[in-house]
């Protein structure tokens, strides 16, 4: 085999929510590896905010804003990225949001915002770059998993109804799609250090560490949190031709946790 399969070498990735946190890191490894870097956010001083970091590592990244959950806005994205700057070779479905709030105590509108962002947004986005896919005769979609694909646990039933949808919809776009020569592949990550889980990690008054960040310690035979560069490595494979025969899986990287009754208290 050609290690050059590892290449992203003249690919165009496309990594939503991308400003930082996990889409960040996934991008700028993406990048050294040879892709050219488009992302986008919510917001234009995140965005900003997201250039002058790439550009702070040395990378010319694109950056849009646009809210994923808006079908007509990514589409009109995604059609300037095609035109500006070449079809969209890789796709990673990064963008998302957590409410951490005990199920009967959550509206139905929050639980759709959760379902909208972690769920129908994948959707939109795949459906969106899919075509040119077909007609350049390949494609690369990661969808940005979770231990909650596979597993509940109190106050995130929104997110663990996204996450285990998102798995099915990576097995469905795989299914739909293989024969295009498409691979659509998810990455589930354990518990990493991110904005996202700062809450889960603040220290207690007393200087002790969160009684769930030495849970997440005990739950993981790498008895560590995850960092975002642990999922470069693994984002780079599967963006890459070296993963042409990879399709539904979900990787999870996670230092364990899924394998692991956890340490005896
Ligand atoms: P994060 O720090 O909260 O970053 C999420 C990113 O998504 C932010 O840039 C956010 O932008 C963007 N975003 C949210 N809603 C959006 C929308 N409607 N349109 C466009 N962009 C939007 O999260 P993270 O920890 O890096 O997580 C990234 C992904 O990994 C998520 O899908 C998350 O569920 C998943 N994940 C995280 C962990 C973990 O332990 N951290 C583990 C497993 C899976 P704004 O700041 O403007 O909202
Ligand atoms: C939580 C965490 C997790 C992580 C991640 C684990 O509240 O349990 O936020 O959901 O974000 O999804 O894989």
């Amino acid at each position: 085999m050609d290690m050059k399969a590892f290449s992203l070498e003249g690919k165009v990735a496309l990594v939503t929510g991308a400003s930082y946190g996990i889409g960040y890191a996934i991008a700028a490894g993406m990048a050294k590896a040879g892709a050219t870097i488009v992302f986008n956010d919510i917001k234009q001083e995140l965005v900003d905010k997201g250039l002058a970091a790439y550009k702070e590592e040395g990378i010319e990244a694109h950056g849009f804003v646009c809210d994923v959950t808006d079908e007509e806005a990514v589409q009109k994205m995604v059609k300037t990225i095609e035109e500006q700057i070449g079809g969209i070779d890789i796709l990673v479905n990064n963008a998302g949001i957590i409410k951490r709030i005990p199920m009967c105590e959550m509206s139905a509108e929050q639980f759709r915002a959760v379902i909208d962002v972690d769920l129908n947004a994948p959707f939109i986005v795949s459906k969106a770059v899919i075509p040119s896919m077909i007609q350049r005769g390949h494609g690369k979609i990661i969808n940005i998993c979770s231990m909650m694909s596979e597993l509940g646990r109190e106050t995130v039933s929104a997110y663990a109804a996204a996450k285990g949808g998102l798995k099915m919809l990576t097995r469905n776009i795989c299914s739909e799609y293989g024969a295009f020569n498409i691979q659509c592949n998810g990455i589930g990550p354990g518990y990493i250090e991110t904005p996202q889980t700062a809450p889960l990690r603040e220290r207690q008054a007393d200087g002790s560490r969160h009684p769930f960040d030495q849970f997440i310690i005990s739950k993981t035979p790498a008895a560590r949190w995850g960092t975002t560069d642990d999922l470069v490595g693994p984002a780079v494979f599967l963006a890459s031709e070296a993963s042409n025969f990879v399709n539904g899986h979900v990787l999870y990287v996670d230092g364990g946790i899924l394998a692991y009754i956890g340490k005896q208290p």
